[in-house]
């Protein structure tokens, strides 16, 4: 058995470890009989009859016509011409993982939601994460929010959050949503672009719906460019309700914070990824899992009482508006862990029915008019794309509460009721499936009794009225070099847009609006004259800026799960190889020695030393660092081997940590750079980890920036 086998084994075991789903293969098997493994079975059709000869179609002579009654070769050939199934309208590309979250205490204080009570308890989830325009087979680091859905296979029925990594969306109402997403997908006549905003019915759109200014700058920020899936924030982004036993109410917002930390692609590294490493998302993810870094997001809640529902600058009910953590600080309740990748892609990421109308007794909506919309779109865009309103009896969407009720029949039921009323009241089967009271615990679902007085009218609310507060609220909480990657973020998307009467739209009735200084800056790097002032005056805010906003301020104090790339050559040191990876394993880091092929190389002592890839194969985009150990010989080919020095320019342009040992140091002038907090040079490799670390541990080198900009690589 291979060593990656074995890891992934572990990890499917350890997902099992809950009390619901079993922590051994074989009471897996027995709770989920679907799950099919077809080790030591004979090939069947799907009749159940063994197959003799998988590779003849059953013929009139050897070189004769294939016969009709072949019904072998025609199921094979009808299933496979059936295979594909419509991918989402949005959210089509993505990747999923199961796990587990586990409560950090009893809150039945807030909610009497069970999985929320016991920490003792572990209920099983399975996350989504995807990008939102592209299609399903488009690049996982193009400029997009990220969906971040979530699935809690609670004891009381499935709960699904169904979030993103951006706390707020481009819309207020839900009838806009066709709208935008036809303005966001590719141009109608020739279907470009794929996975991106940077067009001109995009930009049509937004420049005219003001109320899309806050979500848009961010999707022009650093966030739209996650480093990975794993290192994301998640939103539930509406405000929803938990409700305790006793029936009082609260309205939270949900977070998800990775332990991890949160942080981000640069641009060119997010553009070359998408052609070197279109997978670049879901393979970290999928690595991360199977070599046990499981990634973990603790999961939080900013609470707000009833009677503050209206004490805001803003309205709790409007999508577009976050409430700052500064203002409402977030209560932790308990932490997901994911650590086991599906089995087969399309039975469970792909078939995957998210809807965001599944909660559990303990939690409610708001009236978000946003949120009250999706309540009714997901099911029903899964009775199109699952093919019928059984979706729910597919193996990844079934509950494992167990489900009765009346409804019966339709396309691809696979239950088979036993019951001879399928209606209620009935006196034949007994008056089963009975309704159940709510009650304090295990009962049945019981909505939030809100006092509704109103008049039936299409309106928005005056209080959804202010576009640009919380817009430029998130400009002036971003740290410099955020900020100049949002201004180059929109000169970047509406250089490319043709009509130059939506460029000067987007500057002057929107950036113009949320910082005179970020529209003066795109139209200059689009040539259009410079906005004199706003259209709309300015609200007066109580806060200026939300630290909590700035990804600076939301990095994780280690280095554990980054990756470090060696570069070396025939003749290397290995001494200074080996005590790198040892210092970087003590670290929870990984390291992956490359060459200039995949070929072993001959080290300085003569011994033979494998590599993990050559430096084409495993580009500097996919490292954090990049490591070269010293050993004249080595150093002396990278030097003169221009994809060598293509990666160090690279990785240096990325602004990432490069740490050059021993003979490497020589490197610098072949590559013209001067050392600085993450480029940094030295004989001895235990004192070159601490500056090297403590580089990686911050991210990037942002102070090199500026510089960087010259470099051509
Ligand atoms: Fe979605 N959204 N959405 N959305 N959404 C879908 O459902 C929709 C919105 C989100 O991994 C679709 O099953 C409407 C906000 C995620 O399977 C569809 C509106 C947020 C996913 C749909 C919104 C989201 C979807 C497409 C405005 C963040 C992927 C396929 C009223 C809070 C879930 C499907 C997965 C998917 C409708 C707005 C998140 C068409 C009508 C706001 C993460 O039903």
């Amino acid at each position: 058995m291979s060593t990656k086998k074995t890891a992934a084994e572990k990890s499917r075991l350890a997902g099992t470890d809950t009390p619901d789903r079993a922590n051994t293969n074989a009471k897996l098997d027995r709770l989920e009989p679907f799950r099919s493994d077809a080790t030591g079975q004979a090939l069947r059709t799907n009749q159940g009859v063994k197959i003799a000869d998988n590779q003849n179609t059953l013929k009139a002579g050897d070189r004769g016509p294939s016969l009709l009654e072949d019904f072998i070769m025609r199921e094979k050939i009808t299933h496979f011409d059936h295979e594909r199934i419509p991918e989402r309208i949005v959210h089509a590309r993505g990747a999923g993982a199961h796990g587990f979250f586990q409560s950090y205490g009893n809150h039945s204080a807030l909610t009497k939601a069970g999985f929320l009570q016991d920490p003792a308890k572990k209920t099983p989830v399975f996350v989504r994460f995807s990008t939102v325009q592209g299609p399903r087979g488009s690049g996982d680091t193009v400029r997009d929010v990220r969906g971040f859905a979530v699935k809690f296979f609670t004891e009381e029925g499935n709960f699904d959050l169904v979030g993103n990594n951006m706390p707020v969306f481009f819309i207020q109402d839900a009838v806009k949503f066709p709208d935008f997403v036809h303005a966001v997908k590719p141009e109608p006549h020739n279907e470009i672009p794929t996975g991106g905003s940077a067009h001109d019915t995009f930009w049509d759109f937004v420049s005219l719906v003001p109320e899309s200014a806050h979500m848009v700058i961010w999707a022009m920020s650093d966030r739209a460019i996650p480093k990975s899936l794993r290192s994301m924030q998640g939103f539930g982004v509406h405000t929803f309700r938990l409700v305790n036993a006793e029936g009082t109410s609260r309205f939270v917002k949900f977070h998800w914070r990775p332990t991890a930390g949160t942080c981000s692609l640069v641009w060119d590294e997010a553009q070359k990824l998408a052609g070197k490493d279109t997978d670049h998302h879901r393979r970290d993810l999928w690595e991360a899992i199977e070599t046990e870094d499981y990634p973990e997001w603790e999961l939080g809640v900013q609470i707000i009482e009833e009677q503050h529902e209206h004490d805001f600058e803003f309205d709790l009910l409007d999508p577009t508006k976050l409430i700052p953590e500064e203002i409402v600080p977030i209560t932790p309740l308990g932490k997901m862990t994911l650590n086991r990748n599906p089995d087969n892609f399309f039975a469970e990421t792909e078939q995957v029915a998210f809807c965001p109308g599944h909660i559990v007794p303990g939690i409610d909506f708001s009236n978000d008019p946003l949120l009250q919309g999706r309540l009714f779109s997901y099911t029903d865009t899964q009775i199109s794309r699952l093919g019928g309103p059984n979706f729910h009896e597919l193996p990844i969407n079934r509950p494992l509460a167990p489900f009765h009720n009346g409804q019966r029949d339709a396309q691809h039921r696979s239950t088979l009721d036993k019951g001879r009323a399928a209606y209620e009241p009935n006196s034949i089967d007994g008056g089963w499936p009975k309704e159940t009271p709510p009650a304090a615990q295990d009962g049945g679902f019981e909505s939030y009794p809100e006092r509704i007085d109103a008049n039936k009218i299409r309106q928005r609310s005056e209080s959804f009225g202010d576009h640009f507060s919380q817009a430029r609220l998130f400009f002036n909480s971003m740290s410099p070099h955020e900020q100049e990657h949002i201004i180059a973020a929109y000169s970047f998307e509406l250089g490319k847009v043709e009509r130059e009467a939506i460029r000067a739209r987007e500057v002057n009735d929107i950036l113009a609006n949320i910082d005179l200084g970020l529209a003066r800056r795109v139209a200059e790097n689009l040539g259009l004259p410079t906005p004199a002032k706003g259209t709309v005056a300015v609200r007066k805010t109580s806060l200026k800026r939300s630290p909590a906003l700035s990804q600076v301020n939301l990095l994780p104090d280690t280095i554990k799960t980054r990756k470090v790339a060696i570069l070396a050559a025939n003749g290397v040191d290995s001494a200074a190889i080996d005590a790198m990876k040892k210092a970087l394993k003590a670290e929870g880091a990984h390291a992956k020695l490359l060459g200039p092929t995949s070929a072993p190389l001959k080290a300085a002592n003569g011994k033979p030393l494998a590599v993990d890839a050559s430096m084409e194969g495993m580009p500097s985009v996919a490292f954090d660092a990049v490591f070269v150990p010293g050993g004249a010989a080595s150093v002396n080919a990278l030097g003169g081997d221009g994809v060598a020095l293509h990666y160090l320019l690279e990785a240096y342009k990325h602004l990432k940590a490069i740490a050059l040992q021993g003979e490497a140091e020589q490197l610098l002038d072949v590559l013209k750079l001067e050392k600085d907090a993450g480029l940094v040079a030295g004989k001895d490799v235990g004192a070159l980890t601490q500056a090297f670390f403590a580089a990686i541990g911050q991210h990037r080198v942002w102070a090199r920036e500026a510089k960087a900009k010259a470099v051509p690589a």
